[in-house]
């Protein structure tokens, strides 16, 4: 029987178990990467488990999310990152570089490697044919220690491309159409596995567009070919010799195929707030647009820049549109600047911010009140701008151009433009002088703690019974974003006690408040969520700062992966109500007692939930493999031997 690349991938690296969907594997990781915002975590974690050096073929701790803000926390931090790193044997990708999964295609993603990265973008490296994967940072750090990565293995779905994209559409468009096909529910455990003749007229950067926002899928990781595009890609970079065929034989078996005409795609936007939540630009077209931003980890390439300084040649943006670009990668902008592109977006009236996470996280370029936001990044959940009242609308660059020359929402087949075509150099102008490469000198190297650095919080073991209150009931598709908010809020994010004020700021001010009230009165916390509960972001800080208050139990009606990794690794227990219904016949307030929890966590039955406050009983399961259960038993991932 034949084999999908993502089987062949998996099979050559796992270290525990077997190729079987649905059952927990182990497997051993090639590169990891990290970010500020989720690196410092990581890293004071993986100094708890003493290994002088990372174990890893490479690991990157890039500077990407929090680069520009006030106060001395965010420049601590680095400081912080760039020692260890010095220290551990990591390459450090210093602020203005560029952003993680960008920068990291271009000069380290190899095919046919594993990629962990405590990001939840990291599947771009998909695009190159890696099997790229977020997790929460602890997961990271084990991993960087030696440890397997644990996944359950996937189901392997075929997308089967075929035709070509029409003028004017892009691979932006066709990922929307994904969303639109799958939506952002239910398909956890699932890897999007792109194949078919369509393939062939997609480069490297286009793939990554789509891997990338395969993550609002919630899928594990989704992966391309490995073929002569791929390997054109890594010669412009001068790393032809990291290129290795990688294709699905013939015969290979999945889960599913589903056809995709890439012909037949049109211009496409995702609209507040969700990524899933896709519409025709055309249907949207008249539209006043007030922001218009192009960047993010989705659409920062050299492609992409070009293509929308091609298009504003000899133009200008809109009185009312407030408009910026961020390269992807300070190489991006070197390239771009050497062949007089950048000089046509100057001209146009753009405003060049840095080349980094910047507006994608709300830590900058905040719209007006009520505004219309168009931009070319992932995820439009309420409030992630940093405007709650403004609506974000995700598009290509084609499509953001075409707001930016007209102030609307506007088709861009519909302008009376030639439709740009852009090359891929040959060669691309490289310059590794911003990463710090590690040498034995440098790993006598004193580290560096600012007070925004904090310890890793301390675990307590598992109560036999979870005697809480219910503190705040959410609906569906909770994120990450609802749960820790990131934007002002993340320079905290090395001060888990500061950092846990905002845990749920954006649906509900005072929970911090109700739960530290409950905490200190010896009860538990407990959530309410209802389906696909934690999508978005990996950040372990939606577990970790639940945790701090005394969140000791999740119950709802679905979970996303890499958060209920981050929940089991931080001792929260997610639960899963056997009856969708009883999730209305629960209330903020109820109090609640989960008996026997302690006995029940793994065994895979039923487990009664008694819901004092109504006098009724209702039941929950909570299914984890004995691995995590131990894990759950002993408080938490840290109390655990650590990297096996
Ligand atoms: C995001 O896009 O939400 C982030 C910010 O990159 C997060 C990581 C984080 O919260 O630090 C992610 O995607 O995992
Ligand atoms: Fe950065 Fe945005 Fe990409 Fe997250 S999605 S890594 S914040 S650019």
């Amino acid at each position: 029987m034949g084999k999908s690349i993502t089987q062949k991938i998996l099979e050559e690296h796992i270290v525990k178990g077997n190729f079987k969907s649905g059952k927990e594997i182990a497997i051993r990781i090639d590169q990891t990467l990290t970010q500020d915002a989720t690196g410092t975590m990581a890293y004071l974690q993986f100094e708890t488990m003493n290994v002088p050096e990372v174990k890893t073929e490479l690991s990157v701790s890039y500077v990407d999310h929090n680069t520009i803000q006030i106060g001395f926390e965010n420049a601590d931090d680095h400081r912080y990152l760039q020692t260890i790193a010095e220290k551990y044997g990591i390459v450090f990708s210093r602020a203005g570089n560029g952003i993680c999964h960008q920068v990291h295609l271009e000069r380290f993603g190899k095919p046919g490697k594993t990629l962990l990265g405590s990001d939840s973008h990291t599947p771009t490296g998909g695009g190159i044919g890696m099997m790229a994967m977020g997790a929460g940072g602890l997961d990271v750090a084990v991993a960087m220690a030696g440890g397997p990565f644990y996944i359950t293995c996937p189901k392997v779905i075929k997308i089967n491309l075929t035709g070509r994209l029409k003028s004017w559409v892009a691979a932006k468009d066709v990922v929307l159409k994904i969303l639109e096909i799958f939506t952002t529910k239910g398909n956890v455990g699932c890897v999007f596995e792109y194949g078919g003749e369509g393939v062939n007229t997609l480069s490297v950067p286009e793939r990554a567009t789509i891997t990338n926002m395969g993550a609002e899928c919630g899928v594990t990781t989704s992966v391309f070919p490995s073929d002569e595009i791929t390997r054109e890609f890594l010669k412009s970079q001068q790393r032809e010799e990291d290129w290795v065929e990688l294709k699905a034989d013939g015969d290979a078996v999945y889960e599913k195929v589903i056809d995709v005409d890439l012909s037949e795609i049109v211009p496409l936007a995702a609209c507040p707030h969700s990524p899933g939540n896709i519409k025709t630009v055309e249907e949207l077209k008249g539209m006043k647009v007030n922001q218009v931003c192009v960047g993010s980890c989705t659409n920062s390439s050299y492609k992409d820049l070009m293509t929308i300084a091609k298009i504003l040649k000899g133009k200008k943006a809109h009185p009312d549109v407030s408009f910026v670009v961020a390269p992807g990668s300070r190489a991006v902008l070197q390239n771009i600047s050497k062949n007089g592109a950048l000089g046509d977006l100057i001209d146009s009236g753009a405003r060049i911010v840095e080349s980094a996470c910047g507006f994608c996280i709300g830590n900058s370029q905040s719209p007006q009140n009520d505004a219309v936001s168009v931009r070319t990044s992932n995820r439009n959940f309420l409030g992630r701008s940093g405007t709650k009242s403004a609506h974000v609308y995700l598009t290509s660059v084609e499509s953001a151009a075409a707001a930016v020359i007209t102030g609307k929402i506007t088709d861009p087949r519909n302008m009376e433009i030639e439709c740009p075509l852009v090359e891929m150099p040959s060669e691309f102008y490289t310059d590794k002088s911003m990463f710090i490469f590690p040498t034995e000198e440098k790993k006598g190297i004193e580290i560096y703690r600012g007070p925004n650095i904090g310890n890793p919080p301390s675990i307590s073991p598992m109560p036999e019974t979870i005697d809480g209150v219910v503190t705040i009931k959410t609906g569906d598709k909770t994120t990450t974003d609802h749960i820790i908010p990131a934007g002002s809020r993340m320079k905290y994010r090395s001060n888990v006690p500061k950092y846990s004020e905002f845990v749920f700021e954006i649906l509900d001010p005072s929970f911090y408040e109700r739960a530290s009230k409950i905490r200190d009165s010896g009860k538990d916390n407990i959530i309410v969520g209802g389906l696909s509960y934690g999508q978005g972001s990996s950040r372990e800080h939606a577990a970790l700062c639940p945790m701090f208050l005394g969140v000791k139990a999740v119950i709802a009606k679905s979970f996303e992966r890499i958060h209920t990794a981050n929940l089991i690794n931080f001792g929260i227990v997610p639960l899963v109500f056997e009856k969708d219904g009883d999730y209305n016949a629960i209330e903020e307030k109820d109090e609640i007692e989960i008996l026997d929890i302690k006995k029940a966590i793994g065994e895979g039955k039923s487990i009664v939930v008694r819901n004092k406050t109504k006098g009724t009983e209702f039941t929950v399961e909570c299914d984890v493999s004995d691995r995590q259960r131990d894990i759950l038993l002993a408080g938490g991932m840290l109390a655990c031997t650590g990297t096996d």
